[in-house]
């Protein structure tokens, strides 16, 4: 039963390190959440997102919603013509696709308010030293999909994956 379970856990240990090594889930707002008054801009700042990385936007379903808007209706806080809404509470956005995506907060107020999110996404390149440039870069590298590229974060959690399912076995 317990050794059981101990197997299990080494195997979603492994697992969620594979899904980290190919992308990041980024929570909109970190433990703020996507709320009024916020500055969604500076949350922004110093964070670099590339494709197959998430957009998770968590909020009261009741008092706000997530539309994906493009450009003129991101900088007007017109939610007359969205791409994309959703009212759930948690809105899963897919950055598959590189250059910029708009979001806002469809509900009265509230994008005039601080609920309006500018991501620029990037094309994903697993091992790239130079900073990004305004310009073009031509390493289109997309037949290396990261295998091998794992951080020291990763590779430790897949250890301690590993650690687990030895324990388990044993
Ligand atoms: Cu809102």
């Amino acid at each position: 039963m317990a050794r059981r379970s101990s197997v299990a856990s080494g195997a979603l240990l492994l697992l969620c390190c594979a899904t980290w090594v190919s992308a990041t889930d980024y929570s909109v707002g970190d433990s703020s959440g996507w709320k009024l008054d916020f500055d969604y801009t500076a949350w922004t700042s110093g964070k670099s997102f590339v494709v197959g990385d998430k957009l998770v936007f968590k909020y009261a379903a009741s008092q706000h919603n997530v539309e994906k808007v493009n450009a003129a209706a991101y900088n007007a806080c017109s939610s007359s013509s969205p791409i994309s809404s959703d009212n759930s509470g948690q809105t899963t956005i897919n950055l598959d696709t590189s250059g910029k995506h708009y979001f806002i907060c469809g509900i009265s107020n509230h994008c005039t308010r601080g609920m309006k999110l500018e991501v620029d996404v990037a094309e994903s390149s697993p091992t790239s030293p130079s900073p990004p440039s305004s310009s073009t870069t031509n390493t289109t590298n997309n037949n290396n999909s990261g295998a091998g590229s794992l951080s020291p974060v990763h590779a430790t959690v897949a250890f301690m994956g590993l650690v687990v399912l030895k324990l388990g076995v044993f």
